[in-house]
């Protein structure tokens, strides 16, 4: 759905008069020309988005493909901080973003000031360790980080710190927790979550397992733990790809994370019947569709053919985060 409307959470994406997804499918294919761009979009994306993108998948591989592309201009469909990591690894090439609005509730939880006082109040208590940021972050917040981990390389990540640290892991709660539990490093959690992944209904969920008999439950590790503990699959959007692929018999999946990710899986999967996990409003105690990103949902087609048509808006990178860089390249490009 890329026509203008409210979306779960009751975000106004868009009061953009109808336009027919074909055209605006062509426009964009010639406009790409015109600017000399390639589309990288990420899973969470409207599934037209990603059919239409010269790229698509997580942060990880698409901050990897970021570096090979031979255009000069990138756009990126997503939300800010991926855009900007691209930007970061790829600092030649202009990176336009359809909407710079498209923020994410587990980066805006983790202001850098906080961080920078929170890791001086650690250090003064005599804690010695390493920060290790989770993508989903500011360059500001990744500048004062050791190490960035993706949900496709945390738990290889988390593994390089040495053994003789602490580890401070910033700032999803629930991902920290998971990758303390499977790695036996003992964690120092900032107390972030996505807003996304956070709403999953545990009842919902145990209903739908009791009604699917054979249903295999693949989770986000964003997910806090109730949800985790009835997972038969916990991985990041890449892995989970992977894993239905991996079983060539049909089967049903719940799925619980973002739910534009269901795209992907049928164009992968397509034996395979898929069903998202709903989610449930923490104010009102109902089921809702807010398994939808209203960050992402930013994306629509219109902003994509606007973005490319006026070339704006632009990600502009900030020299005085230059650290930033390094601990990026050095976490997922090696
Ligand atoms: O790593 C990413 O791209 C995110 C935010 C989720 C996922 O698992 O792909």
């Amino acid at each position: 759905m890329s026509q203008g409307g409210v979306v779960p959470g009751g975000v106004v994406t868009s009061l953009e008069p109808y336009e027919d997804p074909l055209d605006l499918m062509d426009e964009i294919d010639q406009l790409k020309k015109d600017r000399d761009a390639t589309i990288l979009a990420h899973f969470y994306v409207d599934g037209e988005i990603q059919d239409i993108a010269d790229f698509s998948g997580d942060s990880l591989k698409l901050a990897r493909d970021a570096t090979t592309v031979s255009t000069s201009t990138i756009l990126f469909a997503g939300v800010h901080f991926m855009a900007e990591t691209a930007k970061m690894l790829s600092p030649d090439k202009r990176v336009l973003i359809p909407d710079l609005k498209a923020g994410c509730s587990l980066a805006e939880s983790c202001p850098p000031q906080a961080l920078k006082k929170y890791q001086d109040e650690l250090r003064e208590k005599g804690h010695d360790f390493q920060t290790v940021a989770y993508i989903n972050t500011s360059a500001a917040v990744k500048s004062l980080c050791d190490w960035i981990v993706t949900s496709g390389n945390a738990r290889e990540i988390v593994e390089r710190v040495p053994k003789d640290k602490e580890i401070l892991f910033v700032p999803d709660r629930h991902l920290g927790r998971y990758l303390s539990e499977v790695t036996g490093r003992k964690m120092i959690l900032w107390p972030g979550s996505c807003m996304v992944h956070e709403v999953f209904s545990i009842q919902d969920l145990l209903r739908a397992k009791k009604n699917t008999p054979g249903s295999i439950v693949m989770a986000h590790p964003e997910c806090p733990q109730n949800i985790l503990e009835v997972t038969d699959f916990i991985g990041g959007t890449e892995a989970m790809r992977k894993y239905a692929m991996s079983l060539e018999e049909p089967k049903t999946f719940l799925v619980a994370t973002e739910a534009n990710m269901l795209h992907p899986l049928e164009k992968s999967a397509p034996q395979h019947t898929f069903v998202p996990v709903p989610g449930i409003m923490a104010s009102t105690g109902e089921t809702c569709a807010c398994n939808r990103c209203p960050h992402m949902a930013l994306n629509t087609l219109q902003a994509v053919r606007n973005c490319l048509r006026d070339e704006t808006p632009e990600i502009e990178w900030q020299p005085y985060f230059e650290s930033a860089r390094g601990v990026v390249a050095k976490s997922l490009l090696n």
